[in-house]
């Protein structure tokens, strides 16, 4: 059996909230209602198809005096006390009274280490004696965890209870706790029963294993994305009305860039669903975050000053002088500049914070032969863009990778005014990156660009963003 825990306690301290954490399970059922889990279930963390400990969610504690009373009533002696308490859950199976209480100790019974979760935010009272009284006569291993719900501070006086019923008292935070908390609580399980000891070690070595390689998936996905980006063009049939008519070809430009646009975002997305996926975040929400930055559309003025580069940083990084110093519009046909104040400042709001010119994409005319001309838009050229994805995905990323699974709000995002997020990237990545974005923005199939850029972003999510 694997180590297996039950997480146990009154109605709504946060026992569900400690499951899905340490499961990294978004699914379990978590309210501020009291009686939200009705039934204990088992919930299993694997790693690549090995399961390593299991949490068992269970219901809160209901009539734990009668319990004790009929406990007490029955048992002579210490060492008969466990057999005690299971004749009770067997007696009681079916009995409506204390279907909670049969819920929660069965699978302590059965073998699970005890996890008993109050509140320390709320005063200690005796009746929760009674309750850890009635642990105490399982004989299982146990720790209790003071989960901080409220604003109050009553951790002292619950330590000094807590210490006379449990091994080892822990302070966790079900919904703040990150990464490296979680490790330190899994160590602490490994101390409650020999058994545990080997197979918790492997369980920590296997997260941290797990959590590297989510990040490199995870970079992998986001250079995917950028190359995607980079190199997406849209396309249409170009009549010869279309080409005689300045009015109609623009109309066209304009729709195409639209499809353009929408094609990224797209592939903006569907790499986010899957960044989430990777760190089993599939379901956490990111359109209710309408206000904030992180839900903003690519295409703003906004979202380019916070997300890009400055300035500054592009002609430092020398993200600018290409693109820039190729100036125009490369138009194949027509010899006049397509977009240039043609009505895409307003299409992409402002041509401003583009940063390097106005132009933001490229246009061509295609094939005069027999099938006929094409009109594309693309690639987008704008020497900020790459970096306003590459910013984007890092946040996003960010907030995927620290987030605890207790934690049901929508994803937010909090950067101050002033604050401008690639000023945390180490110079020298930035020159690597502009570097490859240079590469990638003249060839998308450049193959060693692409895989320096896996690199380079597997690099930069290791790096904590500024702001
Ligand atoms: N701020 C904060 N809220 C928490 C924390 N842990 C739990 N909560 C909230 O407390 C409420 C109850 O959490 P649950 O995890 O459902 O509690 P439970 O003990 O499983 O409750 P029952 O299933 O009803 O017995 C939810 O609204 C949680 O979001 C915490 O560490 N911090
Ligand atoms: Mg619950």
């Amino acid at each position: 059996m694997i180590p297996t825990f039950a997480v146990v306690g009154q109605p709504n301290k946060g026992k569900s909230s400690i499951v899905a954490t340490l499961a990294e399970d978004e699914r379990i059922a978590i309210a501020p209602t009291p009686g939200t889990t009705r039934t204990a279930h088992h919930y299993t963390l694997s790693i690549d198809g090995q399961p390593q400990y299991a949490l068992v969610d269970t219901p809160g504690f209901q009539r734990a005096r009668a319990v004790l009373d009929w406990l007490e009533a029955r048992a002579t002696t210490a060492q008969e006390r466990p057999a005690v308490v299971a004749r009770f859950v067997e007696e009681h199976r079916d009995d409506p009274r204390f279907h909670d209480e049969c819920e929660l100790l069965g699978p302590i019974i059965d073998g699970a280490g005890i996890l008993y979760v109050v509140d320390g935010t709320k005063p200690y009272g005796p009746e929760y004696e009674l309750e850890m009284q009635v642990l105490q006569w399982t004989g299982r291993p146990r720790m209790a965890l003071i989960n901080l719900i409220g604003d109050g501070d009553f951790v002292d006086e619950w330590r000094r209870a807590l210490d006379q019923y449990f091994s080892i008292v822990r302070v966790f935070d079900a919904v703040g706790a990150d990464f490296g908390t979680r490790l330190a609580l899994l160590r602490a399980f490994a101390e409650l029963d020999e058994g545990w000891r080997a197979p918790i070690e492997r369980a920590v070595d296997a997260l941290t294993a797990e959590r590297e390689r989510r990040a490199r998936r995870a970079a992998a996905e986001i250079a995917d994305c950028l190359v995607a980006c980079l190199g997406m063009v849209e396309r249409a049939p170009l009549s010869d009305a279309d080409a005689s008519s300045t009015d109609r070809r623009r109309e066209l430009e304009g729709r195409l860039l639209e499809r353009l646009r929408d094609g990224i975002r797209d592939r903006e997305r569907e790499a986010r669903d899957r960044v989430q996926s990777i760190y089993r975040h599939q379901n956490l929400q990111r359109h209710d975050v309408a206000a904030e930055l992180l839900a903003t559309d690519i295409f703003t003025d906004e979202g380019w000053e916070l997300f890009g580069l400055s300035r500054t940083e592009l002609v430092v990084s020398g993200a600018l002088s290409g693109a820039v110093a190729g100036g125009g519009i490369d138009v194949l046909l027509g010899g006049a500049s397509l977009l240039l104040g043609s009505g895409i400042g307003a299409l992409v709001g402002g041509a401003g914070a583009w940063f390097g010119g106005n132009e933001l994409a490229r246009v061509k005319v295609l094939g005069q032969s027999l099938g006929g001309r094409k009109l594309q838009v693309g690639p987008v050229r704008a020497p900020n863009f790459p970096w306003v994805m590459l910013g984007r995905a890092w946040v996003h990323h960010r907030l995927v990778a620290e987030r605890n699974h207790a934690r049901r709000e929508a994803m937010s995002l909090s950067m101050g005014e002033e604050s401008h997020l690639m000023d945390g990237v180490p110079d020298r990545l930035r020159k690597d990156l502009a570097g490859t974005f240079k590469a990638l923005q003249k060839d998308p199939e450049d193959g060693q660009a692409r895989r320096r850029l896996a690199e380079q972003v597997e690099t930069l999510l290791g790096v904590e963003p500024a702001g």
